[in-house]
């Protein structure tokens, strides 16, 4: 009998298939591959406490690899068939986030790794998105972009087998495994020829240019992928140095000693050629505007009322300064940014303590001897020295931000008059699951922590 492939296994040789694949697919993406690369070889070289800080949080092996893409789909079924394709590679949906607010008719989830050790194997998420025809007024091109999806089928039928073998005996073998990777690959490659006529496409662009790219092509083609870096700022402005279309501004919170959440920008979306069919069996050339690269920085995930603390300051930091999408107040926005969050503590003691921050507690190896009370406290522990506190990294992403990322490789989209619903009852109806609560997992990996170190030093008393 042929052994069985571990989910884990699967996400990490899906990521990397996925990374060979847009590389290839988008030469510009493996230029910022190696780009953040070089900065983040360069970074670790001149600061020691930096690596250290990374291999003690588990994340330095993980800073090499991609640690997200984005894909957009245009019907519940495809939401839910997204769903158990990524539930094969342990990938489970988490948060739920409306982009109605910002002009964008799409709601969106994470599929993702949840338990701490599955992420430090790799952490590779999905960002989907899934489209929203209730919030658009033109009701009779509506019908027909349902008319058109509604014989789309995005899986093969070799791959709708094989999800069905794995919901049946919970894994793969070695041989199936390879095939899903194939199979799944597949779903998110790019379609150089269009699924739409040329008018048909034109009519889609001027409703909305998201529209246009899910209806238009005959698959969710991954949108972007993202590499990691210690040093966002610096790969902004490399970008910029090397003459790559870079983003306006960093979406998130401002430079800080102890990073928090996620910060995020991109090279602009690449306008690439595409073939449209003629009714009379000829093609036309156009093009489409869709994919792009992105880079991100991680920090120390929040506890609700760190959450709380970011959304205010952020607001205020808005109301100030508008950042203008061509990035020429780029610099006026970061100081008022930097200005606003002076008021969110910047060590991460001072985040612990005020809990506005997830940490993961381990036995500090340097200290030798047991602690001599009974009753033991992780604050004790801490003070003595017995424990060490590392931050919990964010792995999810935020709502303010993902619109900057949308609009920016959408082009600014002017005076659309959608309607703005948070429908997350509609959206876990389509997944058919529910998402699950971000700060829940963060909650359960510090408390696991917790509890790990009083076991560690616990004696009979
Ligand atoms: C997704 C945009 C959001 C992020 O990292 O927040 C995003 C999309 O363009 O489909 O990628
Ligand atoms: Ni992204």
């Amino acid at each position: 009998m042929m052994s069985v492939v571990s989910k884990n296994n699967l996400r990490k040789q899906f990521a990397i298939a996925m990374s060979a694949m847009y590389q290839q697919e988008v030469p510009l993406y493996g230029t910022l591959k190696s780009m953040v690369e070089d900065i983040n070889r360069d970074e670790l070289n001149a600061n020691p406490a930096l690596v250290e800080q990374l291999t003690a949080g588990r994340n330095l092996t993980r800073l090499a690899e991609e640690r997200h893409g984005a894909i957009r789909v245009g019907t519940a079924e495809e939401l839910l068939a997204m769903r158990r394709l990524f539930a094969v590679m342990g990938m489970y949906a988490v948060g739920y986030y409306d982009l109605s607010v910002a002009g964008i008719p799409v709601h969106s989830t994470a599929f993702r790794p949840l338990a701490h050790a599955d992420l430090s194997v790799n952490a590779f998420r999905v960002f989907t998105s899934l489209l929203r025809l209730d919030l658009i007024s033109d009701k009779a091109l509506c019908d027909k972009v349902e008319e058109i999806l509604s014989h789309r089928e995005i899986c093969s039928p070799r791959l709708l087998e094989l999800i069905d073998q794995f919901e049946s005996s919970g894994d793969l073998n070695q041989g199936d495994a390879i095939e899903f990777i194939e199979e799944a690959l597949n779903v998110f490659r790019w379609h150089k020829g269009a699924a739409v006529d040329v008018d048909l496409y034109q009519e889609l662009l001027q409703l909305h240019p998201l529209i246009a790219d899910v209806v238009s092509f005959n698959g969710p083609h991954i949108n972007h992928l993202t590499p990691a870096t210690v040093n966002i700022y610096r790969a902004q402005q490399e970008m910029k140095e090397r003459g790559i279309d870079a983003k306006a501004i960093i979406e998130g919170p401002p430079t800080r000693h102890c990073p928090i959440l996620l910060r995020q920008t991109s090279f602009k979306a690449l306008n690439e050629r595409v073939v449209f069919p003629c009714d009379n069996g000829s093609n036309i050339v156009g093009s489409h505007t869709a994919r792009f690269g992105e880079i991100e920085q991680r920090g120390v995930a929040l506890t609700p009322k760190g959450q709380a603390l970011y959304d205010r300051l952020l607001h205020q930091a808005r109301a100030r300064v508008v950042p203008d999408g061509k990035g020429d107040n780029a610099s006026e926005y970061y100081i008022v940014l930097s200005e606003e969050f002076a008021a969110f503590p910047d060590n991460y003691n001072e985040l612990r303590l005020q809990n506005l921050a997830y940490f993961y507690f381990s036995v500090n190896d340097k200290v030798t001897g047991q602690p001599k009370e009974c009753e033991l406290s992780i604050k004790s522990l801490i003070a003595a020295g017995y424990v060490r506190f590392d931050p919990v990294i964010y792995e999810d992403f935020l709502p303010v931000s993902a619109a900057g990322i949308f609009q920016s490789n959408l082009g600014s989209v002017e005076n659309n008059n959608f309607g703005i619903k948070d429908d997350k009852g509609e959206f876990e109806c389509a997944l058919g699951a529910s998402v699950e609560c971000i700060f829940e997992h963060y909650e359960a990996i510090q408390k696991e922590s917790v509890d790990a170190c009083i076991k560690h030093f616990s004696k009979k008393c």
